[in-house]
């Protein structure tokens, strides 16, 4: 591989940047990860260069969205530097990362495959992201302990914010305010997601996602189920499908058991630990 310095700036515990991470690690170039601070992001991101979307790129309920569009305007992570280019979404990662560095593919070579694999991630990005984003955060209105580890330790590490009670204020005021997380919404979202998962289900049963080899579509679409299987509530329904091969492939939980005994656990393939603070 030709020697380059890389650099993805994300936001913790982000479902969105663990896209970017995996696909990085799929390639196997070496980066940088830089945390910025969350909230923050969008301002951080322009003072490293990185210019705002020009036009939104995010809907909420199939709809434009005024807040979050100048949300998108700023500009969104994850956001990638490689050898002095700047690369913004995961889509467009994902595009570059293949003409950069062809092998592995992120898409198929067979073009009715790869329509399949675009097709998958599309929906991943424009829907399924943000279903599961705004599922996280309304959860969080009913208070920290909705979230399993109260968001604090999962498959994606903590959310957000490291302090709990930051956490839970910051997730309640983007929630309501930029993404319209509000006990409607989620009542929708809920009714929403049985089919959302019978669709990565058929994915998975087809080999679009989860086959032998693994494609931009898998690192969109995983994070998004381990965010939701933060919420106790909708762990059980996930852990029964298909849909959870994919995630303890490429996310496995962290090990519930002591530090010591954990060092055996939690990599792919391994043995899940025990629902943490399942009610
Ligand atoms: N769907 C896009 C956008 C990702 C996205 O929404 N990132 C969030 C972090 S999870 C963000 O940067 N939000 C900025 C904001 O809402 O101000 C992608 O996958 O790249």
């Amino acid at each position: 591989m030709i020697p380059m310095e890389a650099k993805l700036y994300v936001i913790l515990g982000s479902h969105a940047c663990r896209t970017g991470m995996l696909m990085l690690e799929h390639k196997g170039i070496d980066y940088q990860l830089v945390e910025l601070p969350t909230g923050l992001h969008p301002f951080a991101l322009r003072l490293r260069g990185f210019a705002g979307n020009p036009s939104p790129i995010r809907r909420l309920d199939d709809r434009p969205h005024r807040m979050l569009a100048t949300a998108d305007r700023f500009g969104t992570v994850p956001a990638l530097l490689v050898d002095g280019q700047r690369v913004k979404t995961n889509r467009e990662i994902a595009l570059f990362l293949d003409r950069l560095c062809p092998d592995p593919p992120l898409f198929p070579a067979e073009p009715d495959r790869r329509r399949a694999v675009e097709e998958a991630e599309r929906w991943g990005d424009e829907v399924f992201q943000m279903t599961a984003r705004r599922l996280g955060l309304t959860a969080l209105l009913r208070g920290r302990d909705a979230l399993v580890n109260r968001g604090g330790d999962g498959r994606l590490g903590p959310l957000l914010w490291r302090q709990p009670t930051v956490r839970l204020v910051g997730a309640r005021l983007v929630g309501l305010f930029v993404f319209g997380a509000n006990a409607r919404a989620e009542s929708e979202l809920l009714t929403a997601l049985p089919g959302m998962l019978d669709r990565i289900d058929d994915w998975i049963e087809t080999g679009v996602l989860n086959g032998d080899e693994l494609y931009a579509a898998d690192f969109m679409i995983a994070p998004s189920l381990a965010l939701l299987a933060y919420r106790p509530d909708l762990r059980p329904e996930i852990e029964r499908r298909p849909a959870i091969r994919l995630v303890d492939r490429l996310l496995p939980e962290p090990s519930a058991s002591p530090p010591l005994a954990s060092a055996t656990q939690g990599s792919a393939g391994q043995p899940r630990g025990q629902p943490l603070g399942t009610p």
